[in-house]
């Protein structure tokens, strides 16, 4: 077996050590121990010298007043920007500096240097990412986690499970103990409640949360429903809970009330490993990306033309000879028995369901490579690790290809917890339409067999229905009258549109990486479609949901997927999750600005696109997860 062919660091897991993470701005005072300057306002995160007001947008020192004119809770992100957060200009071309006294410049830098690591204004509890169904504040209920708070839930043993993972989220950042009991009463106690409850009206992942003055209390029908309300919890925090070593920052969290259910049961992304292998530690990490959104499912494209990535006991030739290259001629790799296992159980414990595509009948060029026997000549062609596609496949007319098929999906399936098998059957252009419906009709039955709903992109559309079946949509018009008519047929649908969802098209023309052939998705872009009428002829009941695909013909480094996925992945996670209602890019926009501090400190290298009003960064080097090659990396950019 050959081991993953790059190393990086373990995700941000509970239960295994984060990766390093980039300390940010509030555990960054400018002056240890320093006051302001009189009549200057503190430095964020720094307690403000007695009698002096706190800075705009940052919350008051305990028993102190905040800025005159600015509640804590409402200032605007945007006006935090170093920009406007300091006007007073120091320097040539400075006027403001003319005549000053030294004390009064002094203090002008000092408020400079405080605004250029300025964090993001006060959390608010609308500004979660995907938007919730109904948010009420109350601004005068926030809730400061003390010390010694306590997570208290529901004797249920996956409901523990949940509260030991917030523990494990908030102990790094804040340093607490927050012990995890099993008792959990009817009336606030302090502290956080995570509660079972048989409320109808949560259906099977929605939840409440209620932030008072004396604590927090989540409520769901389901430990799914609890995890979501735990990412909800997560982003109501400061940003700096997203450090791996203990930050000085009042927790607070705005006070009100939340009740939030999703749109859709199918919310997704797709990694293709086949064209780049990752190692596992970058697919748990993705897993984590997809948590912190209320994503629920894992395609992995494990399967293509450049490399065959999955063991299979009963065909070792796969994974061993198809998965030893891959695009540009790299080592490539595979995942053995108990990689994937690995990969299943980590999904799972984030309640996220791992989707395995083997793509059949096309882009197998690595499963001939390993098998000969399949091909329709019989003969091995080379390796291949270019990006063309369409040109290989599996023989329809070999009873062999079957047997194959058979094997093949038989371990995934034993392997896969999950309801769903991915047969591919995109691209297939070598095989007659007829021939190619009859090869999927069959291994649709091979799939129904095992007891798996199959899902297949939506060329598989022509092929006779089979109970339950998925089509994955990737067309770019929006009109698809085959589709619409399997659909008709009893097909359900997860939407993928290449021109809104593909997440390896380049933001712009100058992203570094990335295709353009479905266009420029920026995040409007990505952000603008909707769902529920995206299908010519196609009711929105036969929408299950949506998935943003990566293809990785060019993305080579865990680094270059964050980057192609933020911040677009959390615009698909909003369309997937929030109600039509929510659907608002003005205010999205605004809500995803206050994410990128956080996406700092969790050590993700995102696209600082410029249609978000992103806050200050300060200036520190994002960590990468492995040398890259690259003359233009995407880090550069940030
Ligand atoms: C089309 S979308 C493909 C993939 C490529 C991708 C690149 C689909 C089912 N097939 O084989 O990787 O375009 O964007």
């Amino acid at each position: 077996m050959s081991s993953p062919s790059r190393t990086a660091p373990e995700p941000s897991d509970p239960t295994v050590p984060a990766a390093p993470t980039v300390p940010i701005a509030p555990s960054v005072p400018i002056a240890p121990g320093v006051p302001a300057a009189p009549g200057v306002p503190a430095a964020p995160g720094v307690p403000a010298a007695p009698g002096v007001p706190a800075a705009p947008g940052v919350p008051a020192a305990p028993g102190v007043p905040a800025a005159p004119g600015v509640p804590a809770d409402e200032a605007d992100p945007e006006t935090a920007a170093p920009e406007t957060a300091a006007p007073d200009a120091l320097g040539p071309g400075g006027g403001a500096a003319v005549g000053r006294t030294a004390g009064e410049l002094a203090a002008v830098a000092q408020r400079q240097a405080a605004a250029l690591i300025a964090p993001p204004a006060p959390v608010r509890l609308g500004d979660v990412v995907p938007a919730p169904e109904r948010v009420e504040p109350d601004t005068t209920a926030d809730y400061l986690l003390p010390a010694d708070a306590v997570i208290r839930v529901s004797a249920d043993p996956a409901a523990l499970a949940v509260g030991e993972q917030l523990a494990a989220l908030l102990r790094p950042a804040t340093g607490y103990p927050l012990p995890v009991t099993d008792t959990v009463g009817a009336t606030p106690t302090g502290g956080i409640a995570l509660q079972l409850t048989d409320d109808a009206d949560l259906g099977a992942e929605g939840y409440r949360l209620a932030v008072t003055t004396g604590g927090v209390r989540i409520r769901a029908r389901t430990a799914t429903g609890l995890f979501h309300a735990v990412q909800t919890l997560r982003q109501l925090l400061p940003p700096a809970v997203e450090s791996g070593t203990p930050v000085a920052e009042r927790w607070v969290l705005p006070g009100g009330s939340i009740l939030d259910r999703p749109r859709y049961p199918h919310r997704g992304a797709m990694l293709d490993v086949s064209r780049h292998f990752f190692p596992v530690a970058d697919v748990l990490r993705l897993i984590d990306h997809l948590a912190r959104y209320k994503l629920n499912r894992l395609h992995l494209h494990l399967t293509d033309d450049q490399g065959w990535r999955i063991a299979v006991d009963s065909w070792p030739r796969l994974a061993v000879v198809g998965g030893a290259t891959e695009v540009g001629g790299g080592p490539g790799g595979h995942y053995t028995r108990a990689d994937y296992r690995r990969i299943v159980a980590y999904a799972a414990a984030r309640h996220v369901t791992v989707i395995p595509e083997v793509d059949l009948p096309g882009h197998t060029n690595a499963a001939l490579v390993a098998y000969p026997e399949l091909a329709p000549d019989h003969t091995a062609p080379p390796p291949y690790t270019g990006t063309e596609v369409g040109f290989s496949y599996v023989d329809p007319a070999n009873e062999r290809t079957y047997d194959f098929v058979a094997d093949v999906l038989g371990e995934l399936a034993t392997l896969t917890p999950g309801q769903w098998l991915h047969i591919g059957g995109d691209e297939a252009f070598k095989v007659p339409a007829d021939v190619y419906a009859r090869f999927v009709e069959r291994v649709q039955r091979i799939v129904a067999g095992l007891g798996k709903t199959v899902v297949g992109w939506h060329q598989i559309a022509p092929a006779a229905h089979v109970d339950g079946r998925i089509l994955q949509w990737w067309g770019t018009s929006g009109d698809d009258p085959v589709t619409a008519d399997a659909v008709r047929r009893g097909a359900r649908l997860v939407l993928s549109p290449g021109n809104h969802a593909y997440l390896d098209m380049k933001y712009a023309p100058d992203t570094p990486i990335g295709h353009d052939w479905a266009g420029l998705i920026d995040v409007p872009r990505a952000y603008d479609w909707d769902p529920g009428d995206h299908l010519a002829g196609v009711p929105a009941e036969a929408v299950l949901g949506i998935e943003a695909p990566l293809w990785t013909e060019s993305v080579t480094t865990r680094a270059e997927v964050e980057f192609m996925l933020f911040p677009r992945l959390p615009a698909i996670a909003e369309l997937a999750w929030s109600p039509r209602s929510r659907h608002d890019w003005a205010d999205f926009r605004q809500r995803l600005a206050g994410h990128g501090p956080r996406w700092t400190a969790a050590g993700i290298a995102y696209h600082r696109a410029p249609e978000v009003p992103w806050p200050a960064q300060p200036p520190v080097p994002v960590p990468r997860s492995a040398p890259s090659d690259r003359s233009t990396t995407p880090s550069a950019q940030n």
